[in-house]
């Protein structure tokens, strides 16, 4: 029995959670075992051709994350940036995720369109009441006590410092947040480290260290962070596969000793279980 997304924030531990973009890597990190999957928008932008700054829209997202539904039974967790707009589109995407079998979204403070946060300075955040509003509102949606609304705070991104972080935190916990996304974009935990320290467990806290994953995880251990989200890794991984791969048939001029870089075909088999299609075929195909 898997655990849900809501006893991952709240059971006391740390729990890995791992990008995937599309249905074969929703597939992928459910094979390897990861127990939940971060959708995240950088990643799933990616792989449809766009930027990360709402170039995709909140229609073409959901089916992006129907076919990783499809594909993987494993908790997902959506990054739903800033929420599509104002209160009344973040509730509806609420509405919409329940009803497509997402287990939680993540809410961040900045105004729509969103820019990536790891991309360059001079981030502008949305007013802390805008932000609870937004919370509100989708708390009041909500149908399924288990789906999970997650609040990010950007003050560290935005150069704010710990007191606005604090401040921003503790409003979306009191709007009615399950949990507390905390992001930087330093070379080193420091701003987390502080932040967890002075916010002292009073709700889950959920990091993605891309900048700052460089340190022994344990230096987290203890500190009531619930999930330590990889936010890009695959889709960067199958980037540079793709790029190896194409260099190397290009000065080849074709297929030939491609192979060992490459997943066998049987592998696909496996991963999409070829094998229960042939059987099915026998039962019920005259
Ligand atoms: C994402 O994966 O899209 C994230 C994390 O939001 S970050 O790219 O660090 O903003
Ligand atoms: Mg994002």
């Amino acid at each position: 029995m898997k655990s849900s997304l809501r006893s991952m924030l709240t059971d006391g531990g740390s729990h890995l959670v791992m990008e995937a973009h599309n249905g074969l890597s929703a597939r992928v990190v459910e094979d390897e075992g990861f127990s939940a999957i971060w959708a995240s928008g950088l990643s799933i932008s990616s792989a449809l051709g766009f930027r990360d700054a709402n170039e995709a829209s909140m229609h073409e997202m959901l089916c992006v994350l129907a076919q990783m539904r499809h594909a993987a039974s494993t908790p997902i967790l959506f990054d739903g940036d800033s929420g599509y707009g104002d209160f009344n589109n973040f509730r509806l995407l609420v509405r919409r995720l329940e009803r497509a079998g997402i287990d939680g979204v993540v809410l961040e403070d900045k105004p729509f369109p969103k820019r990536n946060s790891l991309l360059h300075d001079g981030h502008e955040l949305a007013p802390i009441p805008e932000v609870c509003g937004k919370i509100r509102a989708a708390k009041e949606m909500q149908r399924n006590p288990e789906f999970c609304i997650i609040a990010r705070t950007e003050a560290f991104i935005a150069n704010l410092g710990l007191d606005a972080a604090l401040a921003r935190a503790e409003a979306y916990r009191d709007a009615g947040a399950d949990g507390i996304f905390i992001h930087s974009r330093k070379s080193t935990p420091v701003e987390i480290l502080d932040f967890a320290r002075a916010w002292g467990k009073k709700a889950p806290l959920v990091i993605a260290p891309t900048t700052y994953g460089d340190c022994d995880s344990r230096v987290f251990a203890g500190t009531g962070i619930s999930l330590y989200i990889c936010a890009n890794q695959n889709l960067r991984a199958s980037v540079a596969a793709m790029q190896g791969t194409c260099r190397q048939i290009i000065k080849n001029t074709g297929i030939h000793d491609i192979e060992p870089r490459l997943a066998p075909l049987s592998e696909l088999h496996r991963l999409f279980d070829y094998k229960e299609l042939t059987q099915a075929e026998g039962r019920f195909s005259p």
